[in-house]
């Protein structure tokens, strides 16, 4: 579905300050974590550069020292000690963290300069002009990965608008630099520095921001609609994916649906929710969504953007949780995801936790291991693969399950007057048996209460 654009390669140096608070476990997870949106970008990481410190430079992010450090390495500043074209495995790992090692000058011309953090505007320019490359940070890299996935007209409008949050305060920084041409850098407008276009390039932004509100909270009127048509036709039954980024949401939204919904080994695939039905159907009939992943420090205004997208988790009466257990850091993306869930207030959305990937965790013995400890601890969770198709039945019947606890067994009488409604009745129960005599055709029947009371409502008009 993508078109992979092919463009030069891109090379990039990734760089993090480690707070004191901050574990070498967490640290190492969350740098790895840079590097898969760098990679997600397009980018090449080919070196990461760490330091402790106590608190952030307030003038550009690193310390002095290991500013220089980095800039040699952009420049070219030292002979390289062999002919050694150094270059990370793709799978990172602590020799990454290789800072103090004889200094090694880029083999690749270094584009990007990605950190681990939010920093401020003065401190990306401040950065950017001491090391002599593009600085992107956290928010940035991920602001840019939803920019380029999304689809729909809403995800679009959501996304610029967190976008220019994000800008507005930077264009000041951008003038600063730039002089008269540079200014395409920053991404709006495009005519001459100087104070007054900045002042009115933020006029412009503010406006931007306030027409695309408008029009999502009209196509919010519209999805409200849609979602409300949907409940009445069919009742609650209605279960959302969520989880952290990657975790295989959109394969077991395939897998449960038959839905051709994209699936990539990319972070932030999915911006868009999707509704699909259990398929093949169940009683009563369970519409599946699939929603946008979440990630560590998202962004704020991402958060707000996306709140109306995530609505659909908030109606669902079952939420899915699925969690790549084949992730070292699954623990922490798991807290992430309860985090979001609790700042859109789905906490008390009943869930299930579902482990995915285990099939990806190591051998046989690791992967029963590592079931054991995660039943052990989740005693309601499943552990599974979206690959094996004997799991995701699994899955299915606790879904179904889960929207059966409610559903009643009745009989239901329908006179030989009304059996034009005979399609309804087996479209919306169970039908456990039938008999007939010369009045009409008595179902016994499994359903939700609200159904049966709305198909003997309607029989008794007809009939
Ligand atoms: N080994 C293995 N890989 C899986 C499994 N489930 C999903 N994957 C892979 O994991 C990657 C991410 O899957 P997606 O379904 O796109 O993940 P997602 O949760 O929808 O991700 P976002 O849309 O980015 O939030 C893909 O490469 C899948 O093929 C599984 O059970 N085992
Ligand atoms: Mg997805």
């Amino acid at each position: 579905m993508q078109t992979e654009v092919k463009e030069k390669p891109q090379y990039a140096i990734v760089a993090a300050v480690q707070l004191p608070s901050v574990s070498d476990v967490e640290f190492e997870a969350s740098l790895t974590e840079l590097r898969e949106l760098a990679k997600t970008l397009g980018f090449t990481v080919t070196r990461t550069f760490t330091q402790k410190r106590s608190g952030f430079d307030t003038t550009a992010y690193l310390g002095v020292g290991k500013r220089q450090e980095i800039r040699r390495f952009v420049n070219n500043e030292l002979e390289s000690s062999h002919e050694s074209t150094h270059s990370e495995a793709q799978d990172g790992g602590a020799s990454d963290f290789a800072t103090d090692a004889a200094i090694m000058t880029a083999v690749e011309p270094i584009d990007v300069i990605f950190v681990d953090h939010e920093i401020s505007p003065s401190q990306a320019r401040n950065l950017e002009k001491e090391v002599g490359c593009q600085v992107m940070d956290r928010t940035m890299v991920i602001l840019e990965i939803f920019h380029r996935n999304a689809r729909s007209r809403a995800a679009r409008a959501q996304v610029e608008i967190a976008r220019l949050g994000y800008m507005a305060p930077r264009l000041r920084e951008a003038a600063k630099i730039a002089g008269p041409q540079g200014r395409q850098r920053s991404g709006v407008g495009g005519r001459g520095a100087g104070e007054s276009h900045t002042e009115l390039d933020k006029r412009k932004i503010r406006d931007r921001i306030a027409e695309l509100q408008l029009e999502i909270a009209a196509m919010e009127v519209e999805r409200k609609t849609q979602r409300a048509r949907r409940q009445d036709r069919q009742g609650g039954a209605n279960v959302a994916l969520v989880g952290y980024t990657n975790a295989g949401k959109s394969t077991l939204m395939r897998a449960l649906t038959g839905s051709e919904v994209l699936v990539a080994n990319k972070l932030f695939a999915t911006l868009d929710t999707t509704v699909r039905a259990l398929y093949p159907e169940s009683v009563p009939r369970v519409l599946v969504s699939d929603t946008v992943g979440f990630i560590k420090n998202l962004p704020h205004g991402l958060v707000a953007s996306f709140k109306s997208t995530l609505d659909e988790a908030l109606d669902a009466s079952l939420l899915l949780h699925v969690i790549d257990a084949s992730d070292p850091g699954f623990e922490r993306q798991l807290e992430v995801t309860d985090k979001v869930l609790e700042e859109i207030e789905a906490q008390d959305v009943p869930r299930i936790r579902v482990f995915n990937k285990i099939d990806h965790v190591g051998d046989a013995v690791a992967q029963a291991e590592r079931e054991a400890a995660l039943r052990a601890k989740y005693p309601d969770c499943i552990v599974m693969s979206a690959r094996r198709p004997e799991d995701v039945a699994k899955l299915r019947m606790a879904i179904i399950a889960f929207f059966q606890r409610d559903l009643i067994e009745a009989e239901l009488f329908l006179p030989w007057s009304a059996q034009q409604l005979r399609g309804e009745v087996f479209a919306r129960c169970e039908v456990l048996g039938e008999r007939a005599d010369e009045e009409g055709a008595f179902f016994r029947i499994r359903g939700e209460p609200a159904v049966l009371d709305s198909l003997r409502e309607q029989i008794s008009q007809v009939g």
